[in-house]
């Protein structure tokens, strides 16, 4: 066994934890806690110099970014399972999709389920959770149009760009989507796979 994933999975680690079952990849999970009580650590900090999870190692190959690790993981280990790309276009249309979850939504989904549900009652601040969730509207309706007759985002299979976008918009199973109704029936058939069930158990 090669693999090992670093980080607790209720994280961004859920991010390549999910990637490394839907492979079926034999990996060693090392749960590292997410601030001082272990990501920060100074022994950590040879794994990630930013004192940050997930990371990952495989052999002498040490990796942050959760992105990152991911499509190292279906280039190495795809298998011809499809999550990877099958040529140059899928190549940049799973990356068009990853960066635009990292640089359009990720921040604001973060804030809305902190703020909505997931701090206790009086941390919560229910106008910072309003402007998230409104300002990721415009956004959600791009998605939602680009599903709309499809039930994936690249290539008519399942792969990392659906993996990527749908780890990001996660926290949004818990929202109401009603009014983006590709993006709500896609994202539980992202979350309800087999690999993604299995994740989720490791986290919720
Ligand atoms: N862009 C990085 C973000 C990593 C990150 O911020 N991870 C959080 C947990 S989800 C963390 O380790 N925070 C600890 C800290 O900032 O002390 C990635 O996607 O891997």
């Amino acid at each position: 066994m090669s693999v090992t994933i670093y980080g607790v999975a209720a994280s961004r680690t859920m991010r390549p934890l999910w990637a490394a079952l839907e492979l079926g990849i034999d990996f060693k999970h090392e749960p590292i806690a997410f601030g001082e009580t272990g990501s920060r650590k100074p022994e950590f900090r040879s794994v990630n110099p930013n004192g940050k999870i997930p990371a990952l190692k495989d052999g002498d190959l040490l990796l942050f970014e959760s992105m990152a690790i991911d499509w190292y993981l279906v280039r190495k280990y795809d298998n011809g399972k499809g999550l990877a790309p099958r040529n140059l276009e899928e190549e940049a249309a799973i990356l068009q999709w990853t960066f635009w979850a990292m640089t359009e939504v990720e921040k604001q989904i973060i804030e809305w389920a902190f703020n909505a549900f997931v701090w206790p009652a009086e941390r919560r601040a229910p106008k910072v959770a309003e402007a998230a969730m409104a300002s990721i509207q415009a956004p959600l309706q791009v998605l939602d149009q680009a599903l709309a007759g499809k039930q994936w985002l690249v290539g008519e299979r399942f792969t990392l760009a659906d993996l990527n976008v749908a780890a990001v918009l996660y926290r949004l199973l818990q929202a109401d989507l009603s009014h983006v109704p590709n993006v709500q029936s896609w994202l539980r058939l992202c979350l309800e796979r087999p690999a993604a069930l299995a994740m989720r158990k490791m986290r919720e």
